[in-house]
């Protein structure tokens, strides 16, 4: 199910139901501003999902409607799972899919966050 990445958040998407304990994850990392958790088809030894705590439905959402204080402290809370997983070193990729021809599945913005061989040059 592919998703528009502007159109209305949908209260009952996966990891909105993630963040309000109907299903479970396996958690990496919580704070004030976001969630990490392993991702459930994991693409890479290290594939963990981070998303903030507010309903925003994609990148594009977020970066238009979130607050300074919300973009600031997901920003911070992705850098700091990457490091905590001890990934900066040889290194990692961040990736998020937006909207229909985007690839974006599940319509709660998200980052993925791959690591733990060598990736390659970046794809498409
Ligand atoms: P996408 O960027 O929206 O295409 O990525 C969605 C990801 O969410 C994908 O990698 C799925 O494996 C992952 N996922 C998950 O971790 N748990 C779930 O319950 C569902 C999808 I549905």
């Amino acid at each position: 199910m592919a998703v528009n990445g502007t159109g209305p958040y949908d209260p009952q998407n996966v990891f909105a139901r993630i963040l309000r304990g109907e299903l479970p994850c396996k958690k990496v990392y919580e704070d004030e501003y976001a969630l990490a958790f392993h991702d459930i088809a994991p693409k890479a030894p290290v594939h963990v999902l981070v998303i903030p705590k507010g309903p925003f439905v994609s990148f594009a959402d977020f970066s238009s409607n979130a607050t300074d204080a919300e973009i600031t402290g997901f920003t911070r809370a992705v850098g700091k799972v990457a490091r905590d997983l001890k990934l900066e070193t040889p290194g990692y990729r961040l990736l998020s899919n937006v909207g229909v021809e985007g690839g974006q599945e599940v319509p709660h913005f998200h980052v993925h966050l791959f690591g733990g061989r060598a990736l390659g040059a970046m794809l498409p």
